[in-house]
């Protein structure tokens, strides 16, 4: 008798039950970026260990949900530029052949950030050593990939709160025209990748304004930026929709892109109202404010599940404006939430769980599409 023949129907019928079951991630038919597929890209932020695919489990989940990919950190100058002739470009070629490979929209961060700075560049005083330093890094980082990378942050975080230009170096030595140069240089390099502004707050009214007005000078001037990066370091316990949605309508408005470049919103007590993502802001560690140490309480994975149900469903509305959604991180235990602003706590930020399985945020996210 044949197997295969007398089995199959069986196994037609157990596996239908298990796909409308859908509660498991193994058995789920949807993924992110299927169902998102006509709306905005769906992307991750990927560690060292996910480019070198060292975990089966989250090799897998990231090819199945994810469309869009973000180095976390390998690409940041300090660790791609160390020295004034090094580069170092073994894990950010292996990186954007990963994604070259699975087909995936290939981000390149960041070019020029006032943080992760090489120590060489620390010592820098004058404007024209600071000039070659810029010119050259973008000339070969971006060359580097040029064809191959889909867009760049070019600018990362070039705004303090109050919406005037951050006192950094560039600031400091080049004028706010570093700016322009960095975006004309970056346009050189590789002409086809899409460039952005990224920063954080940038939805809060007093830093969009300083943000529109980058965006407006450079129009201005005649440089090519196709997009804004709203980074999302947000909070379930302070989302604010109308600052998001007024956002995203007003950056569309200057006939750019938005993105939503490093999305995930921590569950953890912030007693000083931090807000954001200053990686210099840093305080002690108390036992009251890592209350979810060993697990998160039904209560809190529904208020998760509902913020992100709110979010995606404000995505939604304008995805005419929206090129994609990034998550800052594959799973709970991956993000740098559970270190940031204070460290060893136990974060839940995303929409896995430390052990690869989706959360009840990710069913919700998912069935904004699929219970219509
Ligand atoms: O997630 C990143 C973390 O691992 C690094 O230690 C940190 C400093 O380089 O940067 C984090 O990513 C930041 C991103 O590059 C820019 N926006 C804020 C992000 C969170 O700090």
């Amino acid at each position: 008798m044949n197997y295969y023949k007398t089995t199959k129907p069986f196994l037609s019928t157990l596996l239908l039950c298990a796909l409308s079951l859908n509660t498991s991630f193994s058995q789920s038919p949807k993924s992110l970026k299927s169902v998102y597929q006509e709306d905005f890209l769906i992307g991750t932020a990927l560690g060292v260990e996910h480019i070198l695919e060292k975990n089966e489990k989250a090799n897998l989940l990231i090819k199945r949900e994810f469309n869009a990919i973000t180095p976390e950190n390998i690409m940041k100058s300090q660790l791609i530029h160390p020295s004034e002739k090094s580069y170092n470009f073994e894990i950010a070629d292996k990186y954007v052949d990963y994604g070259y490979k699975n087909k995936m929209y290939v981000v390149g961060h960041t070019l020029v950030w006032h943080s992760q700075l090489p120590a060489f560049v620390g010592k820098i005083k004058s404007p024209d050593s600071l000039r070659i330093f810029m010119t050259e890094h973008i000339n070969t980082v971006a060359g580097r990939y040029a064809g191959k990378m889909n867009s760049w942050d070019v600018v990362n975080e070039a705004l303090n709160e109050d919406g005037t230009l951050r006192k950094s170096v560039f600031l400091n030595l080049l004028g706010e025209g570093y700016i322009k140069e960095a975006f004309d240089l970056a346009a050189k390099a590789d002409p086809k990748a899409a460039l952005y502004y990224n920063d954080y707050n940038i939805e809060q009214p007093a830093k969009r304004k300083g943000a529109i007005e980058i965006i407006k000078k450079l129009q201005a001037s005649g440089s090519k930026i196709d997009g804004v990066g709203i980074q999302g370091h947000w909070s379930i316990n302070s989302l604010n929709l109308k600052d998001i949605e007024e956002s995203i309508i007003a950056f569309s408005q200057l006939g750019i892109k938005v993105a939503f470049t490093e999305l995930d919103l921590t569950v953890l007590p912030n007693p000083w109202d931090l807000r954001g993502a200053d990686v210099n802001q840093r305080f002690a560690e108390k036992p009251e404010l890592n209350p979810y140490k060993d697990a998160l309480p039904d209560s809190v994975q529904t208020t998760l599940a509902n913020r992100y149900a709110d979010l995606f469903k404000l995505f939604l509305k304008h995805r005419d404006k929206i090129s994609r959604v990034t998550f800052w991180g594959v799973d709970d235990r991956h993000s740098w939430l559970n270190g940031f602003p204070i460290r060893n706590r136990t974060n839940y930020p995303l929409l896995f769980d430390r052990e690869l399985e989706p959360k009840k945020a990710y069913q919700a996210v998912i069935n904004l599409k699929i219970s219509k």
